[in-house]
This record gives structure tokens, sequence and C-alpha cells, in this order.
């Protein structure tokens, strides 16, 4: 049973798509992210199994392999892409949630950082838990927070950064916000951060989940 998982894990690390995709040469032929995700999930382990201990493993692994000099940029992108077809599987299971909204939370990678898979799981999740969600996208600048705050009065601000040299932009991008208006709640996460960091900048919630943050976001709506 659990064998399914590893070969999930190494489909995602070695960045092998589907059964189609040439990449990597020596996996020609052999099912990818895409059918083992479906797979995995047909067989019975949950959404949540298959995210945790085949995909985000795989992300992990293939992160080992570029801090170790092993694996570079292009076998990053590759893993990206596998994780992605392997995430519109996943993706039903965590926006099945409650229709009623809950209120609007708009999200953005910020900006100089083209990491997305982590705040796109969020989203889902967020979604799944009944919240509207405003999708910035990728090196998301204030302006744009600041356009999607005006046709959205009184959202939430969900900030993801991957990077050490990006997560210093969530400072000033939550200062303009806040001078907009103090009581616009920014919550922030990704790898790097944590909540020292988040109460150096100003922010009003870190979560090094989507789980802590879906959970912040409710209790929100329980204590109005
Ligand atoms: Co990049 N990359 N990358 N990369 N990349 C990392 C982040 C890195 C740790 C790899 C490493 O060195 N081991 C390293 C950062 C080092 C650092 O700053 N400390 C790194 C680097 C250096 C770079 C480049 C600079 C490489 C280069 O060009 N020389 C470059 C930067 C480009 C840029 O952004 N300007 C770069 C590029 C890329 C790709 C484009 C190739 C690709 C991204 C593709 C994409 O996202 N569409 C990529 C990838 C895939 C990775 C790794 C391998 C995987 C990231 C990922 O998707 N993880 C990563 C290594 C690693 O993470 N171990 C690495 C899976 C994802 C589910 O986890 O995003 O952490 P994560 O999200 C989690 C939590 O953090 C949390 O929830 C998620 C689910 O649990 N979370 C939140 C995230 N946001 C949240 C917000 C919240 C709450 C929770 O509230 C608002």
């Amino acid at each position: 049973m659990e064998d399914i998982l590893e070969k999930l894990t190494i489909a995602v690390k070695r960045g092998k798509a589907d059964k189609n995709s040439p990449y990597p040469p020596d996996m020609k032929g052999q099912e990818g992210a895409d059918e083992l995700t479906a797979e995995a999930l047909k067989m019975g382990f949950t959404a949540e199994e298959v995210l945790q201990k085949a995909l985000v493993k795989g992300m992990h692994l293939i992160g080992e392999d570029f801090s170790a000099g092993k694996a570079f940029v292009p076998e990053m992108l590759m893993a990206a892409k596998a994780m992605k077809a392997a995430m519109k599987h996943i993706e039903p299971f965590f926006k099945s949630g409650s229709v009623k909204q809950k209120g609007t939370v708009i999200l953005g990678t910020v900006q100089g950082d083209l990491h997305d898979i982590g705040k796109n799981l969020l989203g889902m999740m967020v979604e799944g838990a009944g919240w509207k969600v405003v999708d910035l996208g990728a090196d998301t600048p204030f302006e744009k927070f600041k356009g999607a705050l005006e046709e959205h009065p009184g959202a939430i601000v969900g900030m993801s950064a991957l990077l050490t040299t990006t997560m210093v932009n969530m400072k000033g991008i939550t200062e303009k916000i806040k001078a907009m208006n103090p009581d616009t709640i920014v919550m922030v996460g990704g790898a790097p951060l944590s909540q020292e960091f988040c109460d150096q900048i100003g922010a009003d919630f870190y979560s090094p989940d989507p789980q802590g943050a879906t959970e912040f976001l409710d209790g929100l709506v329980q204590s109005s």
C-alpha cells in the first residue's frame, strides 16, 4: 500500500509529471505524479496523506538536493510541474468545504518571489473552509494588494514568502497596508518565516502551515 506513496514521492522529486512526459529520460513510459496521485486517492489514502507523505516530501527532497548542489533550478522547476499535476487531483478534496462564504481573503506571494505552490495550497484550504479567496499570484507588489483591498473592503490579507531575500519585502507591504487602514488583518507564512519575524514586521498572525491559518481565520468569525 505505502509503495504507491513512495513512487509518488520519487515522481515529484524527479519531476515526472505524467506518463507522457519525456522527462526525466530514464523514467520514460513510467507513470508520473498525475496518474500516481489519482491511484493513491482511489486506493483510499486521504488527500492530506497524499499531500504530506508524498507530495510535500518530494518537494522537500528536491530542495535538499538543491542545497547540496546535486540539483539545479531546472530540476526544481520540473518538480514544481509534477507537484502541480498532482495538485489538480487534491484540489477538489480541499475545496469541498462549506458553501456559505465567511469573508474574503486576499492572497499573494510577496514581491520578488516566484514560489507559489505553498500559497496555492493555502488558497485551496482556505477556500475549502468557506472563505472567498482572491489570489493575486506570485511576485505581488503592494499596489496589487492595494487594488484588491479597494475592491474588497474588510478583506484579510495573506502573504507568502519562500526566500530569505524576499520575506523582508513583507515589512514594507504590511506597513503600507496598515497605513491605508490599521484594522486590516495581515497574516504571513512560508518556510523561512517565524513568529518573531511576524512580530517584527507588525503583521497580525503567523502560521507555519495552512491548517493554522485556516483555524485563525475561523476564529475571527467566531469572535465577531
Ligand atoms: Co526555489 N528555493 N528558488 N524554486 N525552491 C527554495 C525555497 C530553497 C529553500 C531551496 C534550497 O536552497 N534548499 C531556496 C531558498 C533559500 C532561502 O532563501 N533560504 C530556493 C532558492 C534559492 C531559489 C532561487 C533563488 C534559485 C536560483 O535562481 N538560484 C530561485 C528564486 C526565484 C524567485 O522566486 N525569484 C528559485 C526558484 C524556484 C523555482 C521557480 C524553480 C521553483 C518554484 C516553482 C513554483 O513555486 N511555481 C522552486 C522550488 C520548487 C523550490 C523548492 C524545491 C520547493 C518549494 C515548494 O513548493 N515547497 C524549495 C525547497 C524547499 O521548500 N524545501 C525551494 C512545497 C510547499 C508545499 O511548501 O512553499 O513551504 P511551502 O509552503 C508550505 C508552508 O511554508 C506554508 O504552507 C505550505 C504547505 O505546508 N505556507 C504558508 C506557505 N505560505 C504560507 C502563508 C501562510 C501560511 C502558511 O499564511 C499567509
